[in-house]
């Protein structure tokens, strides 16, 4: 399968690899973003925090690390964060990823231990060690870490080459008619994140009800044949039952890495420039991301939303990366000649 070089959104090529950090809330699709993050050459992962949000804090980090151990992830620093939205009490979802955060695959114990510090300072340690311009942050759960970071840190915000979170949506929602889930648990962090003056892409309900798991994806992912590949499998025939159970989707989205797509190739997750509002005190609307698409983006517009999935070529990296990972301990299938 080609290698796609990375690309900023006008076109010209980006230093590879991006490095990112990833903060998340696993989940079966933040399972799969971390998987993609870790197999794609041309993303480095600095650091992984954790986020209550589809599960408590305790259950997403353990599902982090359990995911480190499948994947074969060693060395990068792992760190537990928020355990409640800045304001409102804590909300799970359950209904959608199980009891565990993780249903479906048998979870192995963590190989290491977490780094000692709270997400949020990993977060600030991490942004600040790197030159300005290089490091990218990729929420794909409840944006209380980040919103956090910036207020402990304010000068990440500058050095930050991008938020490129998964969350919001411009004409769609799950958590209720209008709001997107990751958002309406902590509308107080997102409005901090979407107003803060970095550039955010808006990775939301639109663009990743386009990456469904159709059955011709979950073949080609069981093609692949290795441990990590078989994992994904299961996380998949959870995440597909609960979603035509509760939400009655025919094949579930996996939102979480397109946000981690984009990053890697900007044509294959393609945003428009457009002014974002995160709703905060709304009756029916609390959570929304209203995107103003009245007249063109005013000039230094910093947030944009992402509307259209190359489909093909995602899950393309998705299967490309599991092949990459291969059965953890093995050298890279690449080194392999296969
Ligand atoms: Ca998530």
């Amino acid at each position: 399968m080609g290698r796609t070089p990375s690309r900023y959104p006008d076109g010209g090529e980006r230093p590879v690899p991006q490095k990112i950090v990833l903060d998340c809330d696993p989940g079966h699709d933040d399972a799969i973003a971390m998987l993609l993050a870790h197999g794609n050459p041309d993303v480095e992962l600095l650091a992984v925090t954790t986020v209550a949000g589809n599960q408590t804090l305790e259950k997403v980090t353990r599902n982090a690390l359990a995911v480190a151990r499948v994947a074969g992830i060693t060395g990068v620093p792992f760190a537990a964060g928020a355990d409640r939205p800045l304001v409102r009490p804590a909300a799970t979802a359950a209904d959608i990823h199980g009891e565990s955060g993780l249903d479906g695959p048998q979870l192995p114990e963590p190989a290491f231990a977490l780094d000692p510090r709270h997400a949020v300072d990993l977060i600030v340690d991490t942004v600040m060690a790197h030159e300005p311009g290089t490091v990218t942050l990729v929420p794909t759960g409840a944006l209380t870490n980040i919103a956090l970071a910036a207020r402990r840190e304010p000068r990440i915000v500058e050095r930050v080459e991008e938020v490129v979170l998964m969350g919001g949506g411009v004409h769609v929602g799950n958590h209720s008619a209008v709001a997107e889930f990751n958002v309406a648990v902590d509308p107080e962090a997102a409005h901090v994140v979407f107003s803060a003056g970095w550039p955010v892409v808006m990775v939301g309900l639109d663009l990743t009800h386009q990456a469904l798991a159709t059955p011709d994806v979950r073949a080609a992912i069981a093609a692949v044949g290795t441990g990590p590949a078989r994992f994904v499998g299961e996380l998949l025939d959870f995440f597909a039952r609960t979603y035509r159970d509760v939400q009655g989707f025919d094949a579930p989205p996996v939102h979480d890495p397109c946000a981690v797509a984009r990053v890697i190739d900007a044509t294959v997750v393609r945003a428009v420039p457009v002014p974002i509002a995160v709703e905060t005190t709304g009756t029916h609307t609390l959570g929304m991301t209203v995107a103003d698409f009245r007249a063109p983006a005013p000039a230094g517009c910093r947030t944009s939303a992402a509307l259209e999935l190359d489909r093909e070529r995602f899950w393309a990296l998705v299967v490309d990366a599991l092949e990459r990972i291969g059965e953890p301990g093995e050298p890279p299938a690449a080194v392999r000649g296969r």
